[in-house]
């Protein structure tokens, strides 16, 4: 299967990194959807990644359908969002949580980033922001009752680590002016141990 999107997309990258975790066998296009749309277009209706293309030609879109997706290909003994009970409901709201997250960076990010400087509309950068402050907060206090634990209280990695990890490093990057990492010193500490693991640091932004 073929994986469209850069890495810099911290969609694409959970995706990624859970392609890795899952040992599936994929390839990756990092079309962007500003400079390349129609490589996108192609596959993918709303124009977005990630989009994954199965080898059947059949598309995959957005990333929580995505994951779900690959968990089932992959099999019940590797999926990183247990399959169901107060298992899956834990490891889902946290990752829910963790590209809430995502979302509210991103939108915070596109406000300078393609807005004319005139057209920028501080509070609404504000807002955003503090919602991406809340969500890390939240799954900061996870990953501090989680101590040497995963964020669940587990001993088995989970889609919630790997898109809390994803969310706080995009975070870091593109809203450096909240210093989340000293901020949420637990977060960051979990997020250092996923890092450094390879299926996370050979899809780095
Ligand atoms: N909810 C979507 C969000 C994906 C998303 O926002 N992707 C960005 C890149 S970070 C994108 O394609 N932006 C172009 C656009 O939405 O016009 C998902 O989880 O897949």
């Amino acid at each position: 299967m073929k994986l469209i999107g850069g890495f810099g997309s911290p969609f694409v990258r959970r995706v990624a990194v859970s392609l890795n975790f899952l040992g599936l066998d994929w390839t990756h296009e990092a079309a962007s959807v500003f400079d390349n749309p129609n490589s996108v277009k192609k596959h993918n209706p709303l124009v977005r990644v990630p989009t994954v293309v199965l080898d059947d030609g059949e598309s995959l879109v957005e990333s929580y359908a995505i994951l779900d997706a690959l968990d089932e290909i992959a099999g019940d003994a590797k999926r990183l969002i247990p399959a169901s009970g107060p298992a899956r409901r834990d490891v889902m709201k946290l990752t829910a949580v963790a590209s809430g997250t995502m979302d509210k960076a991103v939108w915070a990010y596109y406000e300078t980033r393609f807005h004319p400087e005139e057209k920028v509309h501080e509070p609404w950068i504000e807002h955003n922001e503090e919602q991406v402050m809340g969500g890390l907060g939240y799954l900061d206090s996870c990953a501090k009752k989680a101590g040497q634990r995963w964020l669940t209280g587990g001993d088995q990695i989970s889609q919630a680590d790997v898109s809390a990890a994803v969310a706080l490093s995009f975070t870091n990057r593109v809203r450096s002016n909240l210093n989340v990492m000293d901020v949420f010193p637990n977060l960051a500490a979990l997020s250092a141990r996923c890092e450094a693991m390879d299926e996370f640091s050979s899809v780095a932004p």
